[in-house]
């Protein structure tokens, strides 16, 4: 029998996004549960680490997004066929997540001016060395972000270029990289990830700040 797939996470896409959209890539019907900010602080002590994603798989928890994302991406296909090549996926999602991590901590959403002025900086500064090197892979990798073909970076890739647009208000700090955007659009012309954006829920339903929704792209 199929195992039976629960992922539990918060009403965004940050950690989760990717994993969510390998399932629908695959085909694999899960339960994607959205906890809200006033039930997270009774439901933490239930997680095994206080923080979500977790994925449960036939009622086993399992923790952390990258290795989640594995897990999944070697059942749909989506992970590299060398070692070679899962090196270049894991760095990938490496350096979007630590991109992620950068417009998260230098947004709005921090409440402290002068740790989001230094954090602005630092984001800066690590835009002006990461964005030109995901170009240079993604030319290398025509079209594609870390190999040749999709993976699962490809994933991390849109929910990373979706959640930093929301962050900078609309902001776009991929568009001088026409490789860059090329990856988003091959992305998004794969059918199960099309059909998947088109029916998920808005974000910007709980979260009025996420104002860049990639389903107005399609
Ligand atoms: N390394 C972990 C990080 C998980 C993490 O930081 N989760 C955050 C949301 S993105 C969280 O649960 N925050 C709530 C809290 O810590 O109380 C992963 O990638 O899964």
């Amino acid at each position: 029998m199929a195992p039976n797939y629960k992922l539990i996470y918060f009403d965004n896409t940050g950690k989760a996004e990717a994993i969510r959209m390998i399932f629908a890539y695959a085909g694999i019907p899960f339960q994607d549960e959205r906890i809200l900010r006033a039930e997270w602080d009774k439901f933490k002590s239930t997680t095994p680490l206080g923080q979500l994603p977790v994925l449960e798989i036939d009622g086993r928890k399992m923790t952390q997004s990258t290795p989640i994302s594995r897990y999944l991406a070697n059942l749909a296909n989506l992970a590299g066929k060398t070692n070679e090549e899962n090196y270049e996926i894991d760095a990938a999602a490496e350096i979007l997540y630590d991109l992620l991590r950068g417009a998260y901590e230098s947004s709005h959403l921090e409440l402290n001016e002068e740790r989001r002025n230094i954090m602005r900086i630092k984001f800066e500064s690590m835009c002006s060395m990461a964005l030109p090197h995901l170009e240079t892979n993604a030319k290398k990798n025509g079209g594609y972000i870390a190999i040749k073909s999709v993976s699962w970076a490809d994933f991390v890739f849109i929910t990373a270029y979706e959640n930093i647009r929301s962050l900078l208000n609309g902001k776009d700090i991929f568009a001088s990289y026409p490789n860059l955007l090329k990856v988003k659009e091959n992305v998004m012309k794969i059918p199960s990830i099309k059909n998947y954006i088109k029916k998920r829920p808005r974000i910007s339903a709980t979260r009025p700040w996420f104002v860049y929704d990639l389903r107005d792209e399609l």
